[in-house]
């Protein structure tokens, strides 16, 4: 029988791979007809068999139509080409959304390192504190979605309106965190926080996360204070 698909999209395990989820919103938010493979991690890029199927050995990784990208960023500008509503129309909108995108794929290390993303942890503060990098981060985080938020959102519920985009998936994973660990927000951010959790895309990634087989979970995730 003849490959119905367009390609594929490999990701890892879905409770914990937030790279993976910013890739496979844009992929599903521009339609793409490719099927998702998913590669359970080992964490700490102990996945070895990444490097058979992707260059960079990393997650998520999309062949489409003989394309094949790397790079949640690289794909969601793929994305963009091929739904280019990903991105706001307004040039002046689309070039602060390229820069916040852009501002999150390189950024915030100790927010990522010190709350990783992990779909079953619920308003669990991490018991140890949050040291004084993470709290910068947090809130020049914050600043971020407040400004623009502020200047771009209208009537909301998203960054740039009424539907997600790819700045939206950028930040996805973030929102995930803030509930995870119970980060206090401002009644702003908390309403965007809870949209974003709340979009159909984020609903459906939960309950396949949650389906997960018990023995991809991970001891360094898991047990984390
Ligand atoms: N800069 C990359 C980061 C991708 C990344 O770090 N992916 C993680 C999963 S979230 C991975 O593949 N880890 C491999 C491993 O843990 O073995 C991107 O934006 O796609």
């Amino acid at each position: 029988m003849a490959d119905v698909h367009d390609g594929r999209l490999v990701i890892g395990t879905r409770r914990y791979s937030s790279w993976s989820l910013r890739g496979w919103l844009a992929v599903r938010l521009a339609g793409l007809n490719v099927v998702d493979q998913v590669v359970p991690l080992r964490g700490g890029g102990q996945t070895f068999e990444l490097r058979e199927i992707s260059p960079n050995g990393l997650v998520p990784y999309l062949e489409h139509k003989e394309a094949r990208i790397w790079e949640s960023l690289a794909i969601c500008e793929y994305c963009a080409e091929i739904s280019p509503a990903l991105w706001p129309e307004n040039r002046l909108a689309r070039a602060w959304a390229r820069s916040i995108s852009a501002q999150m794929h390189g950024g915030f290390p100790a927010l990522r390192q010190a709350l990783p993303m992990n779909l079953g942890r619920r308003m669990r503060p991490r018991a140890d504190g949050l040291s004084e990098d993470v709290q910068a981060d947090i809130a020049a985080l914050l600043d971020v979605w407040e400004r623009t938020l502020d200047a771009f959102s209208g009537q909301g519920p998203y960054l740039f309106g009424p539907e997600m985009g790819i700045a939206d998936a950028m930040f996805a994973p973030i929102a995930t965190r803030f509930y995870s660990y119970g980060v206090e927000l401002t009644d702003a951010t908390q309403a965007y926080s809870n949209a974003v959790r709340a979009h159909p895309l984020m609903k459906e990634w939960a309950r396949l996360a949650e389906a997960e087989p018990q023995a991809w979970q991970l001891e360094r995730y898991e047990s984390l204070s």
